[in-house]
């Protein structure tokens, strides 16, 4: 596959090469895309070094997928270009999930409904996609009825400006804010931009995007906060089922369920933190106890390095999965290094 990665050089792009590697994806060329300024660097891919080029010079070489981490603007104009020259490509912004011709796919979930005709595929948001893995089974067994999900988020979201924030604060310099308060030593309940309807457009996307990937009857209502964490996003869950549950059955089948870990014993204080989910593809969930203050209601917590299977690997499984259903082939024969 010639493979495409449009923000190679931002916080996600870094962690997309990873995994590419990890998991040996089939790669004869790798076209890093990124901005003006880090046109012609080299990229280091596989013992081979790649030239960084620009979007437009990117679409001219009519790569077989493109992997786009560069914002909803840039998704907007350029995604749409990619898929007109025969690219397939998938993308981490929020420009193309609500769309109603496009699809929004946690391969785990809804990986079935992928077609040959899907040219621009939707990765969604890093705390659904974490929240869907969780809920998925449960929805199977007992039909979930309404979530209440508070969100506990890694600085990582918000990219390096934020990790960078970070790291000025605890080394007590001063630099460029990518929030508008401290975040050391903090909790922001603000995660990106305000609404009419006073929630957050990432409060909102946990919202709609459940409905859009797992069930248009769930209702779910957020609220969600930057902390200063790196390793990943955490989700305090609340749920209430059509049918009665029994907390073991829980428990057997979120361990039973591939991409999930199971870090739940109060007896041995086990529990999924964002420290330990960091570099991780899983997401972890622990913290199961019946809501005794309402029938079929349960709690649990869960975590994920949002920067993986909250982007990177979410959106190369999508990319693996379409492999395998034989729907991304190589446009051409030839290899190209
Ligand atoms: C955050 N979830 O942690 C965001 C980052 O819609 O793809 C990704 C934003 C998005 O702030």
């Amino acid at each position: 596959m010639r493979i495409a990665v449009v923000g190679a050089t931002g916080m996600v792009g870094n962690v997309m090469m990873e995994v590419l590697k990890e998991r040996s994806f089939p790669i004869t060329e790798l076209i890093p895309v990124a901005s003006e300024k880090s046109v012609g660097k080299m990229i280091e891919f596989g013992g081979l070094e790649f030239p960084v080029v620009d979007l437009a010079t990117a679409v001219t070489m009519k790569p077989d997928v493109a992997i786009f981490s560069a914002g909803g603007e840039t998704s907007l104009k350029w995604a749409p270009r990619f898929a007109a020259v025969g690219t397939t490509v998938i993308d981490n912004s929020s420009a193309w999930r609500m769309d109603p011709d496009k699809k929004l796919i946690i391969p785990e979930i809804n990986g079935d409904i992928l077609t040959a005709s899907d040219k621009i595929i939707a990765n969604p948001n890093c705390s659904t996609i974490q929240l869907l893995m969780a809920l998925a089974p449960l929805h199977k067994a007992y039909g979930v009825k309404r979530v209440v999900v508070s969100t506990y988020q890694s600085i990582t979201g918000t990219g390096v400006k934020a990790v960078q924030q970070l790291e000025n604060e605890r080394n007590g310099v001063s630099g460029e804010m990518a929030y508008n308060y401290p975040i050391d030593k903090n909790c922001i309940p603000h995660c990106d931009s305000f609404l009419d309807n006073g929630y957050t457009k990432e409060e909102m996307k946990l919202t709609n995007e459940t409905k859009k990937i797992l069930d248009q009857s769930i209702s779910v209502t957020a609220t969600a906060v930057r902390v200063p964490v790196v390793g990943g996003h955490s989700e305090a869950v609340n749920v209430e089922f059509e049918k009665e549950f029994d907390l073991a059955d829980v428990r057997k089948l979120l361990h039973d369920t591939p991409g999930i870990t199971l870090k739940d014993d109060p007896t041995t204080n086990t529990y999924p933190m964002p420290r330990f989910a960091e570099s991780k593809d899983d997401v972890f969930v622990g913290r199961i106890r019946r809501d005794e203050s309402q029938e079929k209601t349960l709690n649990m917590w869960v975590v994920a390095d949002n920067l993986r299977k909250g982007a990177a690997t979410n959106a190369i499984q999508i990319a693996e999965l379409l492999i395998e259903k034989g729907i991304l082939v190589p446009m051409t024969a030839g290899t190209h290094n």
